[in-house]
């Protein structure tokens, strides 16, 4: 059974430097670190804390389905997108409600902003279920990952859908060293909400076998890399099943791999516990990849500790 996650906690506790970062919270970070994970032993989602698959699993639909706009994600509970939209729109000039600078950090160490700020955003949520010209306006995260992967924007007009190319080089042409699909548009960084940190992925076929490797370049270890893991394991396995294949390693390569200065405690505490045996992936569909639904996906024998709960740095 795997413990890389555990070694790259332990490692980055140890050996981290300390880094400031954007978001002002502060960090303990290493620069080039990678993780294999053989999905033939088991589907990789964390043990040693309870990960929530069902938001794996709508996050990846919703980039699936060419989609942009956190109105699908909401709509299936999946809240993890809803300060980078939120932020959009307080920073706009429809916003009229109280301040909300740097909510975020404000939300932890303010109990009155805390309440005014928990009243603001369910209001958004609301708006964007709601009202189709706000969540034209305010629910759509920029050109991310959903828009790179089916609809890259072409300088004749047209896009390029680099999943159904992907899918289409492997069919034909398996031994490839081409199979890349690529999140990072620079010219549309600028407009983005947060610029991709999955940033980049290849494909390799052998034996029968489908791999795919991630360059990501920025990963917030305890909250962000468990839900990569699965994510793109998920993927893979999806992939594999519209290419008829069956499924090889995930192989996860980190750039600058952190730990919050705000996640220590969390991290020592998963550390402290056990891993335990992996969870398998039951994928109980006909349709093809695009009208998957959410329900036909499910992890089996899933047994972790207990969550573990963690301010995320906006
Ligand atoms: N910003 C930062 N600072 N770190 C991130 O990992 C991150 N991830 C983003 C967007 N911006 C980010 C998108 N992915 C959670 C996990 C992944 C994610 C966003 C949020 C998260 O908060 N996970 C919680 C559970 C959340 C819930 O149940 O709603 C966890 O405990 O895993
Ligand atoms: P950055 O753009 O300044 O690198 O901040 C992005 C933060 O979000 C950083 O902590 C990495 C984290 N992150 C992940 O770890 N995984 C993800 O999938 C996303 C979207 C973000």
């Amino acid at each position: 059974m795997t413990t890389q996650y555990q070694d790259l906690v332990r490692k980055v506790l140890k050996e981290g430097t300390k880094k400031e970062d954007r978001t002002g919270v502060g960090t303990l970070s290493i620069f080039g670190h990678q993780m294999r994970f053989n999905l033939q032993e088991g589907f990789p989602l964390l043990t040693s804390k309870r990960v929530p698959f069902a938001l794996i699993k709508s996050e990846l639909l919703w980039f699936l389905r060419g989609d942009t706009n956190i109105r699908y994600l909401l709509e299936n509970n999946n809240h993890i997108w809803d300060e980078w939209a939120f932020k959009n729109y307080v920073e706009s000039d429809a916003y009229e409600g109280p301040d909300m600078t740097d909510f975020g950090r404000r939300a932890l160490v303010d109990e009155t902003f805390k309440v005014q700020y928990d009243e603001e955003m369910t209001k958004f949520q609301n708006e964007i279920l709601t009202n189709d010209d706000f969540s034209e306006r305010f629910g759509h995260l920029g050109d991310v990952y959903g828009k790179q992967w089916r609809a890259w924007q072409l300088r004749n007009g047209d896009t390029l859908d680099q999943i159904k190319i992907v899918i289409d080089q492997i069919k034909t042409n398996p031994d490839s060293r081409r199979h890349i699909v690529s999140a990072w548009n620079p010219e549309d960084v600028p407009s983005m909400a947060l610029p991709p940190c999955h940033t980049l992925f290849q494909f390799y076929v052998a034996d029968g076998k489908l791999s795919c490797q991630l360059y990501q370049r920025s990963g917030d270890i305890f909250l962000g890399i468990p839900f990569n893991i699965a994510s793109y394991a998920l993927l893979t396995h999806l992939i594999a099943r519209e290419t008829g294949l069956e499924v090889g390693e995930f192989v996860h390569t980190i750039g600058d791999a952190h730990i919050y200065s705000n996640h220590l405690e969390q991290a020592k505490l998963l550390l402290a516990r056990d891993v335990r045996p992996l969870p398998q992936l039951v994928i109980q569909s006909e349709a093809k990849l695009d009208q998957i639904e959410s329900n036909e996906i499910k992890v089996e024998n899933y047994n972790p500790h207990p969550s573990i709960k963690a301010p995320i740095a906006v």
